[in-house]
């Protein structure tokens, strides 16, 4: 495997759930593939989870590791080509990818969508030119579209969960002070869809997602009526992805912020969020600190979910 942006870049769902239980009972199993081999973790933006995950699943795999925060030491990255560098960008992304590269095997690179101009973030401007230009196998750490290692997690949880073979998984936006990409709630939709699970994705008119990460989903604008009956309720924020609102906030509505009353609707279902999560927006204290509540078994899933995609990414060496 020498990129991983989505399911489609692992051998099946079944063959990637199967490798994550095995992983999960044997961490260290598989130093023998990361010996003497380095990933390059480069962020752009903020991370807590992905950060240490990531880190952790290469140790687990018996690799080194590097960690390049590209606002806090390194020089300012200029990314469009063709421009006259005569501002307080001091590199252009040209030269600091091959040369980023050239000091590792891999590169996990975490580069949010800016959500200015809706054709470069969903093009995915940025990590393509890491996939054209490094010349050494790529992961996304949440890149402009979406955040796969994320999703897979998700994936691995409900599996872990589940008290039947297709349970009703509902993805809920719920409101949020600041703009946030779609990155989440595309890949939760794809790696969900990639599954034979009811899926139904609730948010208010105005929020609609890609069709192509939509695919099958059942889209219902009336949160109550999604809610009932979920197994897992999985909420999430995003901006507008339809022009001409792209990247906008169209609602702060706390109707839709996740609390007993709206869980009270579900099939006693198991809450789920990626994290971080602001309190009192997307979900209730109560909520998010019952018994019922799987963030942090989530969080915990990270290392797993990327220990198998790196693994995968080794055996392609
Ligand atoms: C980011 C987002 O919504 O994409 C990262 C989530 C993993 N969240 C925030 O910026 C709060
Ligand atoms: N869920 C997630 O990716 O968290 P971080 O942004 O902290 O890495």
């Amino acid at each position: 495997m020498k990129t991983f942006l989505g399911p489609k870049d692992l051998p099946s769902i079944e063959y990637a759930l199967k490798e994550a239980r095995f992983i999960k009972e044997n961490r260290f199993a598989d130093q023998h593939l990361g010996t003497n081999k380095t990933i390059l973790l480069v962020f752009f933006n903020s991370s807590l989870r992905t950060r240490l995950s990531t880190q952790k699943a290469a140790m687990n795999l018996g690799m080194n590791t590097i960690v390049l925060d590209i606002n806090q030491g390194a020089w300012k990255l200029e990314t469009e080509r063709g421009v006259i560098m005569d501002g307080d960008k001091s590199e252009h992304i040209l030269e600091a990818i091959p040369v980023m590269s050239s000091y590792c095997d891999i590169v996990g690179v975490r580069s949010f969508a800016g959500l200015k101009d809706k054709k470069y973030d969903y093009n995915e401007t940025i990590i393509n030119q890491f996939i054209q230009y490094s010349g050494k196998p790529v992961i996304s750490m949440e890149s402009a579209t979406v955040h796969p290692m994320q999703a897979f997690a998700d994936l691995i949880t409900i599996e872990e969960y589940k008290d039947k073979a297709r349970p009703k998984v509902v993805m809920t936006w719920a409101p949020h002070p600041k703009v946030l990409p779609q990155a989440v709630p595309n890949s939760f939709a794809q790696w969900m869809n990639a599954t034979d699970y009811e899926f139904v994705i609730t948010h208010p008119k105005g929020y609609e997602l890609e069709p192509e990460f939509v695919g099958n989903a059942i889209v219902d604008y009336d949160q109550n009526k999604a809610l009932k009956g979920a197994d897992f309720v999985y909420a999430k924020n995003w901006s507008a992805c339809m022009e001409p609102h792209y990247g906008e906030i169209l609602s702060m509505d706390r109707d839709w912020t996740v609390d007993t009353k709206k869980m009270a609707l579900t099939n006693n279902a198991y809450f789920m969020h990626c994290l971080p999560v602001r309190r009192g927006m997307i979900v209730s204290d109560d909520v998010i600190e019952s018994p019922r509540s799987l963030v942090i078994q989530e969080a915990a899933n990270r290392e797993i979910s990327a220990q198998t995609v790196i693994k995968e990414v080794l055996k392609s060496l």
